[in-house]
């Protein structure tokens, strides 16, 4: 970690600005023989901004702004500089070559945030946080993101492992005096306790889980007969012609998926195969793709043609999504009659949304069923946390663990026993902080970070 990394912190494409970073302790001596400041400023005060050109030997290769930023003040917590010059490639690699000809490496991808990581200036919930920010593709991760890189999951981790190294030395008291007269903890108190932490434990696993599944997106099917009108659909909440529509029943025979943000949360569509009871053949093989799907997704759209009205594939497809939120949608209702429109809406007894995939009409309705739709499965949406695999399975972990020391606590195991087995808590919860990190699992985590980050 002494040597002194670089990367460009932004894309390689024509733009106006681009951003090179340098980190590490030579980065202000690197800077200086590269960098001639205008006017007479001699030296470089932190955080402020410096007009300039850079320059390889004599050549001028682009007018830039740079800031310095001491140590730890940075976002390494080492001495940094920021060069925002000219957004064109080229420059930038003219830029690069220089600093790299002047013994400092290219930074692999998330070296910034893994010394920001090694250097205390944040810990692995918060640093993952940052790449989520980065990648997050609906309004509500890039919210949940932002909350937890100011330290949403690592307070509440805190939280619990501050309950539990507090019963830890209760615990460990009754070890040291138990020959004194003095009072120690009891196994009722003990075991409450324990079963406050296991509570809260649980907690942040179900809002990690939740955080996971909406990161994911939701995935709903779109499902009805042939011809309904599905692939329109996807095509009217896309807003560009993705699928294939015609008026052939039939169309669709692979599942097509797309992703788009509804009131800010990250859906993911899956037009289908037109469900037909009698299918063979080709179309069989899409319908029974189709018949997957349904049991599969969390949401399905059941478009219903407002023109044939419902049919015997209709009341198929209702029998297969019994035990399915599926939120009905009457299309085509720009060419319907009212009276067949107010034929399905009772045959189906809840109201539908009346929907023309053709002008748009039912679009916002649609979209308020969906939302409540998430609001009500995932009523503590907005307090989840974006975790990752490992830290889903740490936490698991120290969920059996905390259920063991319950257990030690129940059956009353000699109070060693029942120190040791917190402490695996402890150990394990401290993992999904990174207090204990080993090599591996950092390479890991910052490997899938970009390049300048
Ligand atoms: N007027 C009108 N026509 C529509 C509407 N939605 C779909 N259509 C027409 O209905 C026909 C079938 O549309 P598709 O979107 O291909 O239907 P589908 O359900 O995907 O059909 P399959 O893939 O064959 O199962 C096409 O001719 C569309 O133009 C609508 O809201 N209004
Ligand atoms: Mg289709």
């Amino acid at each position: 970690m002494d040597d002194t990394i670089c990367a460009p912190a932004t894309p390689p494409v024509h733009s106006p600005i681009a951003i090179i970073r340098i980190s590490g302790p030579d980065s202000l001596r690197v800077t200086s023989s590269i960098f001639r400041l205008q006017g007479h400023t001699r030296e470089f005060i932190p955080r402020y901004a410096y007009y300039g050109s850079i320059h390889d030997n004599n050549e001028e290769i682009d007018d830039c702004i740079v800031i310095y930023y001491k140590r730890p003040q940075s976002y390494t917590g080492e001495d940094m500089v920021e060069i925002f010059c000219h957004g064109n490639p080229i420059i930038v690699n003219k830029i690069m070559n220089c600093i790299i000809a002047l013994n400092v490496r290219i930074a692999e991808p998330g070296e910034f945030t893994r010394r920001a990581f090694l250097h205390g200036k944040m810990d692995l919930t918060e640093a993952e946080a940052i790449n989520h920010i980065i990648a997050a593709r609906s309004e509500w991760e890039i919210a949940t993101a932002i909350q937890q890189k100011h330290g949403s999951l690592k307070n509440a981790i805190n939280d619990i492992k501050h309950n539990i190294i507090e019963l830890k030395a209760d615990i460990e008291c009754a070890i040291d005096f138990v020959d004194d007269d003095i009072e120690i903890i009891s196994f009722e108190n003990a075991h409450q306790r324990m079963l406050a932490i296991i509570d809260k434990l649980q907690e942040i696993l179900n809002r990690c889980r939740i955080g996971q599944h909406l990161s994911h997106g939701i995935d709903i099917a779109i499902v009805g007969k042939p011809n309904a009108g599905k692939s329109s659909f996807l095509n009217c909440m896309l807003n560009h012609e993705r699928a294939i529509v015609s008026d052939t029943p039939g169309t669709t025979r692979d599942v097509i998926k797309e992703s788009v943000s509804i009131k800010g949360m990250q859906c993911n569509l899956l037009d289908t195969a037109g469900i037909h009871e009698y299918a063979d053949g080709i179309e069989l093989l899409g319908v029974q793709r189709s018949y997957k799907l349904i049991d599969e997704v969390s949401l399905i759209i059941f478009i219903i043609d407002a023109v044939t009205g419902l049919t015997s594939d209709d009341e198929h497809i209702m029998k297969l999504m019994s035990n399915k939120p599926f939120i009905p949608v009457i299309n085509k209702t720009d060419i319907a009659t009212q009276e067949s429109i107010a034929i399905i809406q009772d045959a189906i007894g809840q109201k539908g949304i009346v929907f023309s995939a053709k002008t748009g009409y039912g679009v916002p309705a649609l979209e308020d069923a969906v939302y409540q739709f998430i609001r009500s499965q995932y009523v503590e949406y907005k307090n989840s946390f974006i975790a990752d695999i490992r830290m889903i399975q740490l936490l698991e972990q120290s969920l059996e663990y905390a259920r063991e020391a319950l257990h030690h606590i129940a059956i009353s195991s000699p109070h060693e026993i029942i120190a040791s087995a917190l402490q695996n808590v402890i150990d394990t919860i401290g993992a999904v902080t990174g207090e204990i990190s080993v090599d591996d699992v950092l390479n890991s985590i910052f490997s899938r970070f970009c390049i300048g980050k």
